[in-house]
């Protein structure tokens, strides 16, 4: 659009150019002619002559030398004057056109001919401007799910073609006086300046969500997208198109992104959400600037003998102002905002430095995330980190989740097989949640296999979630790798653990995560390594500041 944009201005100035050039030319002919006029007159009158005398005896100018200057004066000014407003007028013109077309190919998307964002924004504001008491008006955001994959698969001339329809589609089910605009890439918005209740709004986002879950047939393919609408309410809401326009976004940053398609009303609690998020993001970026984010540690208990045979390093971040964060939030949200490549490697040489005081053959095992996986860097650097601190590779246990894997095929493969052709042990931790196939699990370099702690859990009481557990030890014993449950919180989920032959455990009933200065007192209490099994129930806490981020 802007490549365009930039071409029809070029073309403009180049036409304005060439429009001058010949103007240059004309005037200076008409200057050689008028010189060849003057000088032949000049001769007529024997001009010459009477300047000389002129300047010779300026006291004896004559009448008609004066009225001669007079008539020569009142014939080139006012000629000198026209042409040059002529000139000027028609510049004028030109001037006023291309600023009208520019303002219009600012104020319209090329692609679909809707209003843009920017003009949307004044009608909007002209709406809203002109509303009366007790009048109300929607905005909605409406956004294409899948539009990052449509291009992906089919390239940018399928994509305009899909915009085009969905324009059309949309534009369709829209009565008069709605202004519908497309305000980014995959972004629409519509503007319904007198609405009666909620139900018009609402009904118009479902009337757009059925006609987008019909399939786009474009060129010899079809394509399928979903639709989130985001809606906000005038004068509820804000009376500016800049607050409407932010609130519908956040409701539609707050649809449920587990479903294809969603619609949401802007609710006030919303702002609040945001603002929190902003501040956990700003403590996010402040805590990682002075790595003050560590990891603790939480035993991995062999289950023939009840020794420690290694810790988990789970990531703790305690802040002055929003006291304990847990991890899932503060993974995800630096995943986000790009800082998990250095938090991972921070909280990497933590564990490092930690683990190097540790007996030589309990081992350290870490999360990795498949954001942290996507990064070609991450396995070269793990590998430096442990030769930095004199740590074997076999020591060192890489933890991916099940999903993790799935999602991420090939990023994880990379990693993994790069990490275990070092001797790194790989572990896929949650297992039984992701939906991996057999085939994609026998085709990962695997050392070890993490059952989910749902099945843990109701293994005692629920006959599937046994099931589920034997089915998992099975596998892992069959493929010669090792199984670990993880969660387990008490007597008899470890004794039915043990009794299926599981081969490895972790959980509050053999201690929560602690941190690295309480491992040596954790270790030696009880020599060799047998737990000093504190036996209660940890509750997991989570401040209710978290729970909706
Ligand atoms: O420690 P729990 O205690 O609350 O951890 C919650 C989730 O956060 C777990 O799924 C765990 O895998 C993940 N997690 C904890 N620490 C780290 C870490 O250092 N890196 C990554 N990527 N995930 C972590
Ligand atoms: O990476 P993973 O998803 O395995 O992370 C382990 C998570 O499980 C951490 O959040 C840790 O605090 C938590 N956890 C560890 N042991 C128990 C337990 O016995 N019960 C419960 N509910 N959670 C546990
Ligand atoms: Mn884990």
């Amino acid at each position: 659009m802007m490549k365009w944009f930039d071409r029809r201005i070029a073309l403009h100035s180049n036409v304005v150019r060439a429009t001058w050039m010949r103007r240059d030319f004309r005037d200076g002919m008409l200057l050689i002619a008028v010189a060849g006029i003057a000088y032949a007159l000049a001769h007529f009158f024997d001009l010459p002559q009477r300047i000389f005398a002129l300047a010779l005896a300026y006291r004896k100018w004559e009448m008609d030398d004066l009225l001669f200057v007079c008539m020569v004066l009142s014939v080139a000014a006012p000629a000198y004057g026209i042409r040059r407003y002529k000139d000027f007028s028609r510049e004028m013109r030109g001037r006023l056109r291309a600023e009208r077309e520019a303002h219009m190919l600012s104020g319209h998307d090329h692609l679909t001919g809707l209003p843009n964002g920017r003009f949307f924004a004044e009608r909007l504001d002209e709406c809203l401007g002109a509303m009366a008491d007790g009048d109300r008006a929607a905005t909605l955001v409406v956004v294409i799910d899948g539009f990052k994959r449509v291009f992906e698969l089919h390239g940018h001339v399928v994509v305009d073609k899909m915009v085009i329809d969905f324009a059309g589609r949309t534009a369709s089910l829209l009565r008069e006086g709605v202004i519908l605009a497309r305000t980014g890439g995959d972004a629409f918005a519509i503007a319904m300046p007198k609405i009666d209740s909620l139900d018009e709004p609402a009904g118009l986002a479902r009337r757009i969500v059925v006609a987008m879950s019909q399939a786009f047939p474009i060129n010899d393919t079809t394509v399928n997208v979903g639709v989130s609408i985001g809606i906000a309410v005038a004068p509820d809401d804000g009376m500016t198109s800049t607050t409407l326009i932010q609130r519908a976004e956040r409701a539609l940053y707050r649809t449920n992104t587990d479903d294809r398609s969603s619609i949401r009303f802007f609710e006030s609690d919303m702002d609040a959400h945001v603002d929190r998020r902003i501040l956990v993001e700003g403590r996010l970026r402040k805590a990682v600037e002075r790595d003050a984010i560590v990891p603790h540690y939480q035993p991995l208990v062999s289950l023939d003998d009840d020794m420690i045979v290694g810790f988990e390093a789970l990531a703790r971040w305690h802040d002055d102002m929003l006291g304990d964060v847990p991890p899932d939030i503060f993974i995800p949200l630096a995943e986000e905002i790009g800082l998990i490549g250095v938090l991972g490697d921070q909280l990497f040489r933590h564990a490092c430095a930690d683990a190097r005081d540790w007996p030589g053959d309990l081992s350290l095992a870490i999360n990795v995330s498949a954001v942290q996986l996507r990064d070609p860097g991450l396995a070269p650097r793990i590998l430096a980190v442990l030769e930095e601190y004199a740590l074997s590779p076999p020591r060192l246990a890489i933890e991916i989740t099940e999903s993790a894997l799935v999602d991420h095929v090939e990023d994880a493969r990379f990693a993994m097989e790069h990490l275990r052709g070092h001797g790194v042990h790989i572990v896929i931790d949650d297992f039984g949640t992701g939906y991996a196939t057999l085939a994609q699990l026998l085709s990962f370099p695997l050392d070890k296999i993490k059952i989910d702690r749902r099945f843990v859990t109701n293994v005692v009481n629920d006959h599937d979630s046994l099931v589920v557990v034997r089915a998992i030890v099975g596998l892992a014993t069959g493929f010669g790798l090792t199984s670990i449950a993880e969660g387990i919180e008490d007597a008899e989920q470890l004794s039915c653990l043990k009794r299926n032959g599981c081969a490895q455990g972790q959980g509050y009933w053999f201690g929560h995560a602690v941190p690295a200065a309480d491992i040596a007192g954790l270790l030696a209490k009880n020599p060799p390594r047998h737990l000093p099994f504190p036996r209660t129930r940890v509750k997991r806490g989570g401040g209710t500041l978290m729970e909706s981020l």
